[in-house]
């Protein structure tokens, strides 16, 4: 297989001496991506309830992810083309990512059918079915725009059948083949370029999963993920699969968790030499009161918050830790006001990037596994 151009480029910076982890640097035509990173998820174009003033200036990061499943349906390829990409569409001139769709259609069970041509799914909204192959998720991905395109894959459940997990990984790598051809052939549209990333799977087989990096990083792609985990196997499990592929995973390119996690398995995992994440968790939970700390988590709804009238968040990472009392944030959620949900989801995403910002800075000072060890007992609590 060809390597792919260069449409990328990644510096690692340091290696940590106790541990796998690494400081780099990415550079896309929009701009730099400083890792590790954690990479804000914006589904349907918006980071859901943050302004992009609020994004930028406050939460700050380099990159945030946006799905093809959901853009595809709503608002559809055609009004992103008329828009320019979604960068302009949604006025976010940083990094994106897109994930391929190969996750949201399986997350569809009863609505899907797999085959070797592709995923033929019955959409969300309004019922009406839909193809998706490897070709045609290179071309809606190419015509969403994103820096970084994701390869189209299968994640498999778990538990996963031995023998399942091993045809399903074979067929990830025959439509990763699909992809890289149909890739080439395809231009970007709106004058940057676009990279490619594979997809390691393999469920939680040791032999696959090392078969699988094998596999993913013979295609010379300039960036590569660990797709298939924290599909709710136990911690451990996932730290497993983890060190098996980056064992195999070339050194010289990021390498992509997809879909974790904690506060917690984001440290462990930097730990094992991944440099790039993603999660729904830190907006997600904060629209239902879940708010992530240095100290551990805490849920704003309990009634303990009712009288407390310190700021969220003493440390202070973005303007609405230090603005708003525990107290009065806990009433704008038992009053159902929306407010909460927005005040919750900036300090969640202010605290995510705080941290692989503080994991970046204790890599290049050397002192990351003690600093990392001292975090994990720390975050480890309910408050
Ligand atoms: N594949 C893709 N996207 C994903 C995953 C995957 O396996 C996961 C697994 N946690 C999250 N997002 N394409």
């Amino acid at each position: 297989m060809q390597p792919l151009i260069f449409y990328m480029e990644f510096e690692l910076l340091k290696t940590d001496p106790a541990s796998k982890a690494r400081a780099g640097k990415i550079t896309t035509d929009h701009g730099v991506i400083e890792t590790p990173i954690f990479m804000p998820v914006g589904t349907v174009a918006s980071v859901k309830g943050v302004h992009q003033t609020e994004l930028k200036q406050e939460i700050n990061p380099d990159i945030i992810l946006g799905n093809t499943y959901h853009l595809y349906l709503r608002p559809k390829t055609e009004i992103l083309k008329k828009a320019g990409g979604l960068h302009k569409f949604m006025n976010w001139d940083r990094n994106i990512l897109t994930d391929s769709g190969g996750y949201q259609v399986y997350s569809l069970s009863g609505r899907r059918k797999i085959k070797e041509e592709g995923v033929k799914f019955k959409s969300h909204i309004d019922g009406s079915y839909h193809v998706f192959t490897p070709e045609n998720v290179m071309e809606i991905q190419r015509e969403i725009g994103a820096d970084i395109i994701m390869a189209f894959d299968e994640c498999t459940p778990y538990p996963c059948d031995y023998n399942y997990a091993k045809r399903s990984m074979h067929m990830t790598h025959r439509w990763l083949d699909r992809c890289i051809k149909h890739f080439a052939e395809t231009p970007p549209l709106y004058g940057y370029d676009q990279t490619l990333f594979p997809i390691v799977q393999g469920s939680t087989y040791k032999d696959l999963r090392r078969q699988s990096a094998e596999y993913i990083a013979s295609r010379n792609a300039e960036g590569n993920a660990i797709g298939g985990l924290s599909v709710g196997e136990p911690a451990e499990e996932m730290y497993a699969m983890t060190e098996v592929v980056t064992e195999i995973l070339p050194e010289e390119k990021p390498r992509y968790l997809m879909g974790v996690g904690t506060p917690i398995n984001i440290l462990e995992n930097i730990a094992l030499g991944i440099d790039m994440f993603d999660c729904v968790m830190p907006t997600r939970n904060a629209r239902n009161g879940m708010l992530f700390t240095a100290h551990g988590t805490i849920n704003i709804k309990n009634k303990k918050w009712a009288d407390d009238f310190s700021p969220i968040d003493d440390m202070g990472i973005t303007f609405v830790d230090t603005q708003y009392s525990k107290a009065y944030v806990r009433h704008l959620f038992t009053v159902n006001e929306m407010l909460g949900k927005q005040i919750a989801t900036i300090h969640n995403l202010g605290f995510y990037l705080w941290l692989v910002r503080e994991a970046r800075k204790h890599i290049l000072a050397g002192d990351f596994r003690t600093w990392k060890d001292m975090m994990v007992k720390q975050m480890d609590k309910r408050l």
